[in-house]
């Protein structure tokens, strides 16, 4: 597995596997993850883990002082401590065909993530739903009336995050 994927596994999802003891905010001690790094990627130094950190456009982790967060994609309890956003008038979420009549039905869930992800371009959307299927059906959500709702939007970067999409904001993006 690639450096950058296991970091995404070990601060997203297994930190206590790793013995990382993240706190609220998902931030766990630079020399902590090296030492988890290490045991699997040989002699690591904090230098190799910056530029993992600057060398991602999706900006997946955050390095703060002393410590290092997964920015989104968390299954295990987290504060994101980020400011909601006005979102564009559409984002767009790519997945597999197989979801696609339950996500009209039902709207689009986190599962097991504490956030649903959205993409800024339908070609980013095809991309997520391309880990998922050849075919990538993308949906567009009606971020802008969704805001106008009450519904809060948090800007990642890359990425979009919201608690849940209602199934009255989603249609199919060529619609
Ligand atoms: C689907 C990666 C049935 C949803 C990606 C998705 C992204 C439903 C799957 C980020 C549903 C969850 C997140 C419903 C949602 N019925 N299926 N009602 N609601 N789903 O992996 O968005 O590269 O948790 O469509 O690129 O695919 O790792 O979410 O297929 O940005 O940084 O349930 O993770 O970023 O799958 O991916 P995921 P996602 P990184």
């Amino acid at each position: 597995m690639r450096l950058s994927k296991f970091m995404s596994y070990a601060l997203r999802h297994q930190p206590q596997k790793f013995g990382l003891e993240p706190d609220a905010y998902g931030f766990v001690r630079v020399p902590n993850l090296l030492t988890v790094l290490r045991d699997r990627y040989g002699d690591l130094e904090t230098s190799d883990l910056e530029r993992a950190v600057q060398d991602c456009p999706k900006r997946r982790f955050e390095i703060r002082g002393e410590k290092i967060r997964a920015r989104y994609g968390h299954s295990v309890d987290v504060m994101l401590d980020a400011q909601p956003c006005r979102p564009p008038e559409l984002l767009f979420h790519g997945t597999s065909p197989a979801m696609k009549d339950s996500i009209l039905e039902e709207g689009i869930k986190p599962m097991k993530r504490k956030y649903v992800h959205l993409s800024k371009t339908t070609e980013e959307a095809f991309q997520v739903g391309g880990r998922r299927s050849k075919n990538p059906v993308v949906f567009a959500v009606k971020a802008e009336e969704a805001h106008g709702k009450g519904i809060k939007f948090y800007d990642m970067g890359l990425v979009v995050l919201t608690a849940e999409v209602p199934a009255r904001f989603v249609r199919f993006a060529d619609e």
